[in-house]
């Protein structure tokens, strides 16, 4: 099972500053998590990062019909984007979308995503481990084959 990880802006940042909300671990250490964690679960992984809206948008139309499944932290632009939602709209591909804190506990502004309205599911508030939860997810076949939303 082939799976797509994006990560959007600033997560390269992690580690450097805001350990109280997103932890003290960098971004290297998180994706060489998920290489480790998508092992495991034998999944086939590929890794996205992007400070450019357009580039996750590029990324997603080029996963077209390349995979089983998407996990997404938009980081920013999950409270701004109608063109990544429009991309993972228009590729079908199941996608679960994470963040490392609590959107839902945080600013009114971070409290909507438009992301949520095409997930199958958002995992919130817990830090790397939310994209284990993600992966596994998709290692027990929860979400196969893709849908006209
Ligand atoms: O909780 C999450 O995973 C977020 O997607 C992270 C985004 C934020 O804009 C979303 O509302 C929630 C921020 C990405 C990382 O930002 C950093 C800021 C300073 C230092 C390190 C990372």
């Amino acid at each position: 099972m082939k799976i797509l990880v994006i990560n959007g802006p600033n997560l390269n940042m992690l580690g450097i500053r805001e350990p109280g909300i997103y932890g003290a671990q960098t971004f290297e250490a998180l994706e060489a998590q998920i290489r480790a964690w998508a092992q495991e679960l034998s999944l086939d992984v590929d890794l996205y990062q992007s400070n450019v809206e357009g580039f996750i948008v590029d990324r997603i139309q080029a996963a077209y019909q390349k995979y089983d499944g998407i996990v997404i932290n938009p980081a920013a632009y999950t409270h701004t984007s109608v063109a990544i939602l429009d991309a993972l709209k228009a590729v079908a591909i199941p996608t679960i979308e994470v963040h490392l804190s609590d959107i839902n506990q945080r600013e009114k502004f971070r409290q909507f995503s438009y992301i949520s309205l095409y997930a199958k599911e958002t995992i919130c508030g817990l830090g790397f481990e939310g994209y284990h939860v993600a992966l596994e997810h998709f290692a027990e076949k929860r979400f196969v084959g893709p849908e006209i939303v």
